[in-house]
């Protein structure tokens, strides 16, 4: 047993911690079925947690070997506790379980073999995903690959892989040859259609190496929902036990995938996953209800001094504000779907954002706007334009983060994004609202072509920037309640 510097033993397969419910099954982990890439918290408190309710109703062999795709922090966490780690729900009804699906952690540079001889071992059937909207590498206006990236350009050059389409595409190769059997592929990231767009840039990825398009896979859709805040050392220093994988969520967890699997798949089912023909009505309400919430709590929050969602949502002006942006604008975008009923899904969200427990830091979802706004919020606006329809609130969200990437000391700057550089050369080649507004919209590469192209849209989310520079933004917030 390894006693830590707080006088607490580590956790591992011999140090349990104390009443917390263990997994359900016998684990071996030589026994693997799921490769995951992308090892974060995110799969902790969900894929995994869905894999371990399947092995513990009778399928205990699809463990799962997680991969970090770049930094060694998950692999040299879990390690020494023999991937065995602790979920901590958060909240009413909340418990504390052991997981014990994940079998191995692999950090992909210090090994990518290993990671390629994983994805092609024939007892693996399927692959997961959660690599962030920046892991695909997507270009948002035509939603094929940036075959320019420099990542691609070096995985297309033949090195070893950076990004998951070389790794993939490695492995489907190597599975073909020995005939290890068919790989689904399985997107878990908020993109729309994940597994449509994984499979396409995919597809462009194996086009542009040039060489024999492997067959035997497939990229279902799914929609997955959970909110993880990162943990912090005062979530660790209160269990008994020292856990450096500890993950806190919310009790409430969803996940609903296309039945289109390519071969053998887990009974994720036992732990309440949906699976179901038509992942689409889901997926939309989610990113464009949940995350397009979430995404215009934190640009507004920050700058009114929130730190926190439930923070956020408990501003009596802002929460109107934001149910307004859903309701009035986001719902009416959503295909009709006896599965969902948008109304009571937006209380319910709304109900989830606030809950003091579980802080969930603004800043957090601050991160990567470029990546998710064209799903959260720009399709909406596009989609509505098109219809005649007017999106003020999204609009004014919009200005909201272009003032957020500009001003570069407020809290959660600078803005953590891949495209910081190009949004704030932006900012200081223009000099008006309306000048910047228009640069963004159509040169930034984040905005749908059909935004960029017309003068109305770019019009007005130049006066919504000029209304937040010149009123500030509890002026501005004031001055849209106003007119609703
Ligand atoms: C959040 C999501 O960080 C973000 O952008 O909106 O991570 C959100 O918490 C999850 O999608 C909830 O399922």
């Amino acid at each position: 047993m390894s006693i830590a510097n707080g006088g607490r033993p580590r956790l591992s397969a011999s140090t349990l911690a104390d009443g917390i419910a263990l997994p359900g099954y016998t684990r071996d982990r030589a026994r693997s079925g799921i490769v995951h890439l992308g090892l974060g918290a995110f799969h902790r408190a969900h894929q995994a947690v869905f894999t371990d309710d399947a092995m513990a109703a009778g399928d205990a062999g699809w463990g799962i070997i997680g991969v970090s795709l770049r930094s060694p922090a998950v692999r040299d966490a879990l390690e020494p506790q023999d991937c065995l780690y602790v979920v901590e729900e958060r909240g009413e009804g909340g418990r504390s379980r052991l997981i014990g699906s994940i079998n191995q952690a692999l950090v992909a540079p210090e090994d990518p073999d290993r990671v390629i001889a994983a994805l092609a071992d024939p007892g693996v059937h399927v692959v997961t995903l959660t690599v962030t909207e920046k892991g695909y590498h997507r270009d948002p206006g035509s939603n094929h690959l940036l075959v320019d990236a420099q990542d691609v350009v070096h995985d297309l050059a033949g090195g070893a892989p950076r990004t998951i389409f070389g790794y993939l595409a490695a492995a489907l190769d190597r599975r073909c040859a020995s005939g290890a059997g068919p790989l689904t592929i399985l997107s878990c990231d908020n993109l729309p259609d994940n597994g449509r767009l994984l499979g396409g840039l995919l597809d462009d990825y194996l086009v542009a190496r040039g060489r024999a398009r492997p067959a035997g896979w497939a990229c279902p859709n799914s929609m997955v929902d959970r909110i993880v805040p990162a943990t912090t050392a005062g979530d660790r220093a209160r269990l008994t036990v020292e856990d450096h994988g500890l993950t806190i969520c919310e009790t409430f967890r969803q996940w609903v995938i296309e039945d289109r699997f390519a071969g053998p798949r887990p009974r994720w089912e036992a732990g309440g996953a949906q699976i179901v023909d038509d992942v689409r009505p889901f997926e939309l309400a989610k990113l464009r209800l949940l995350n397009g919430a979430h995404s215009a709590l934190a640009y507004w929050g920050l700058a009114l001094g929130h730190a926190h969602v439930h923070e956020a949502v408990r501003d009596a002006e802002l929460l109107v504000f934001v149910r307004h942006q859903l309701l009035a604008e986001a719902v009416p975008t959503l295909p009709p779907s006896s599965a969902l009923d948008p109304e009571a899904y937006v209380a319910a969200i709304l109900r989830r954002f606030d809950n003091p427990a579980l802080p969930h830091r603004l800043a957090q979802i601050a991160m990567d706007g470029s990546q998710k706004l064209p799903q959260r919020w720009l399709a909406t606006i596009v989609e509505r334009d098109a219809k005649g329809l007017n999106s003020p609130a999204h609009l004014a969200s919009l200005a909201a983060w272009i003032a957020f990437v500009g001003d570069r000391s407020g809290p959660g700057r600078p803005a953590d994004d891949p495209l910081a550089p190009r949004l704030e050369a932006i900012w200081d080649g223009h000099s008006t609202p309306g000048e910047i507004a228009m640069a963004v919209a159509r040169t930034s590469g984040v905005f749908p072509a059909a935004f960029g192209a017309s003068d109305a849209l770019c019009r007005q989310l130049g006066e919504a920037l000029d209304g937040l520079t010149a009123r500030g933004r509890r002026g501005a917030l004031e001055a849209f309640l106003s007119t609703i």
